[in-house]
């Protein structure tokens, strides 16, 4: 008779590398936690640490037959989303960092940070948690271990990153680490009972750009704490990149194939929670028949040139955290695919039935519900009192493998060849659907102008319109000045650039409504895009670049007028003018570090007005 394998002891180190030995233990001597536990990466793993936090309160399994694999969290109503006021760029200079983000001197708040930290993983257990951004293996990709007292976090990024064993491997071969020190900042003393979110009022989210390290306290909110995201994808992968001549960016990545099978890559910027993730999900409306839209990622894109110096992109990210409210089976079938199993929601709301529940998932509300803070909802109460049964940062965590439209190569570790770059934000007036920048620095400053209306992804008020560059206001981890010098020089690296597009979904009428209908109609968008950068479509030269006619739109299938058309693309030159000044605005502060190039544009910019 066999006897079944003896559990693993969680405790006993799965890497033989010294360096991370030994800073684990000295984390451990920093913060006290009662255990260490390293992670395995394992399904077993995986489902034991979500039964665990079931038993403790911090997870709710939903109905099995609803919703199978999946589990719902509600965090404090103190810890909903990125809090951009409590981010650190902590260079060795001020400069360094830039006036776009808040800077403190690296040796006072290492010191901060140790009083912080000091004793925070009291009566909790520290994971060791190892993980790649990108394919294991890529030579695009980039490796962390994130040392938390969170096991929501763990469970979390075993969905958006690669884990485990195979990550300890190529730690052990030598490849290089960033280190990420992770508390929830809510240390337990002995006999004392734990709360469901454990958190801390006070938030620090800190990186060391020279020593490519993070460190983040008090937060257990996704941007904050899944540290392989923002934290490392974008502000300290934007440090790399810049010293070895690539590109980490907040893009979404597609792969558009014709009837014809020909399949034309392209990367966009959006700032979050302005659609990333359903362009990236884009279906083919009526009069597309035989295209179809792959998806490579909906959030971050690392960008090197090949051999050939061509472009190529990978998706350092393995899963989507993306924004619950508004996905449904109309707006988004393969984000609710992606997200009908295996998934973990939080902040959303749960039905009677165990399953969830969002503003916008149903045209019908459920009768009865509990809100994301665990209240009683009803239709009735919100038509009262506006409550909303899901936070409207409420968030889905899916493996992208489950995308039914995952791009064949989503995982090659070469990435995918990219030959357009989309820039977009949130504008209800001014900016017309799309145009095409004249060339490369035309581009850059076109995506260092973009501006938005702001949304419920950070802490603070929503709908002003803030100047947020290529995206990456909150996540550039540099001076911004020297980041757009580093998109100018990129054009030198490149046989080929990519062409570079500005897009606006939400521009809206005299009436307050959308003039366009977005979601799957952007194909008409796209489409436009690939045939341009094939050389196959035509544009008009407008003031602020290339323009589409009305009939260089593919438009059967919809029911759009050349006026209606008209009214969206129209470039209002007073308008565009005050937009200028609004560009100034930032370029100001940025003057010591801005590209030459930026200012030139500029000039040729108000000069065609
Ligand atoms: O909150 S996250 O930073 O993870 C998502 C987003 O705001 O884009
Ligand atoms: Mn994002």
């Amino acid at each position: 008779m066999s006897t079944p394998p003896e559990p693993r002891n969680v405790a006993t180190p799965l890497s033989k590398n010294g360096h991370l030995l030994k800073w684990v233990e000295k984390m451990a001597r920093l913060t006290q936690p009662a255990a260490i536990h390293w992670v395995d990466g394992s399904q077993a793993e995986y489902d034991a640490l979500c039964t665990q936090m079931v038993a403790s309160g911090s997870l709710t399994k939903l109905n099995e037959n609803l919703w199978p694999g999946c589990y719902y969290a509600r965090s404090d109503a103190g810890d909903v989303a990125r809090v951009e006021d409590r981010t650190f760029i902590c260079s060795y200079s001020k400069h360094a960092a830039g006036p776009t983000n808040n800077w403190e001197e690296p040796y006072q708040m290492r010191r901060k940070l140790k009083e912080l930290f000091n004793g925070s993983m009291r009566g909790r257990t520290m994971y060791v948690l190892p993980f790649s951004m990108g394919p294991v293996g890529s030579p695009m990709s980039q490796i962390g271990v994130q040392l938390t007292d969170s096991p929501y976090v763990v469970v979390s990024m075993r969905i958006m990153a690669r884990v485990g064993l195979p990550v300890y491997a190529e730690i052990d071969a030598g490849k290089r680490v960033v280190p990420c020190m992770h508390t929830l900042g809510a240390p337990l003393s002995p006999g004392q009972k734990d709360v469901p979110w454990p958190c801390n009022k006070e938030k620090y989210i800190v990186h060391f750009p020279e020593t490519r390290e993070i460190w983040s306290y008090g937060s257990g909110y996704g941007g904050n704490a899944l540290l392989g995201k923002k934290c490392f994808a974008l502000r300290i992968a934007s440090n790399i990149a810049r010293d070895e001549g690539w590109m980490a960016e907040h893009m979404l990545i597609l792969g558009v194939e014709n009837p014809q099978g020909e399949k034309t890559y392209v990367s966009a910027a959006f700032p979050s929670a302005c659609g990333k993730t359903n362009f990236a999900m884009l279906i083919p409306p009526a009069g597309f028949e035989g295209w179809k839209v792959w998806t490579v990622g909906d959030d971050i894109a690392w960008l090197k040139p090949d051999a050939e110096n061509r472009l190529r992109a990978i998706n350092p990210e393995s899963g989507f955290f993306g924004v619950a409210p508004g996905t449904s089976v109309k707006t988004n079938p393969n984000a609710m695919a992606a997200l009908s199993r295996n998934t973990i929601f939080t902040n959303v709301a749960l039905t009677p039935d165990g399953g969830v529940w969002w503003e916008g998932m149903t045209d019908e509300p459920p009768a009865e519900c509990l809100d994301w803070q665990g209240k009683t909802w009803t239709p009735q109460i919100a038509k009262e009192t506006g409550a909303k049964a899901a936070h409207p940062n409420a968030r889905f965590t899916a493996p992208a493998s489950q995308c039914p439209t995952m791009d064949p190569a989503w995982e090659d570790p070469a990435g995918v060849p990219i030959s357009a770059i989309i820039f977009g934000g949130r504008r209800s007036s001014t900016i017309p659907l799309v145009y095409q920048a004249f060339n490369w620095s035309a581009g850059v400053y076109t995506g260092a102008t973009t501006g938005s209306e702001t949304t419920a992804a950070a802490v603070g008020a929503t709908g002003a319109v803030r100047r947020d560059p290529m995206a990456m206001l909150p996540f550039c981890g540099y001076h911004m000045g020297d980041y757009f010098r580093h998109w100018i020089r990129m054009q030198r690296e490149l046989s080929e650039t990519p062409k570079i597009f500005h897009v606006n979904w939400f521009r809206k009428g005299p009436d307050g409504k959308f003039l366009w209908p977005g979601f799957g109609q952007n194909m008409r968008v796209l489409k436009w895009i690939v045939d341009r950068v094939r050389g196959r479509s035509l544009g008009r030269e407008s003031p602020i670049g290339w323009v589409p006619r009305y009939d260089d739109l593919e438009w059967s299938g919809l029911d759009f007028s050349r006026e209606q058309f008209e009214q969206l693309q129209l470039i209002d030159r007073d308008a565009w003018r005050a937009e200028v000044l609004g560009h100034e605005e930032l370029f100001i502060k940025l003057h010591d570090r801005l590209p030459p190039e930026a200012v030139y544009e500029r000039e040729l910019l108000i000069c065609r007005l």
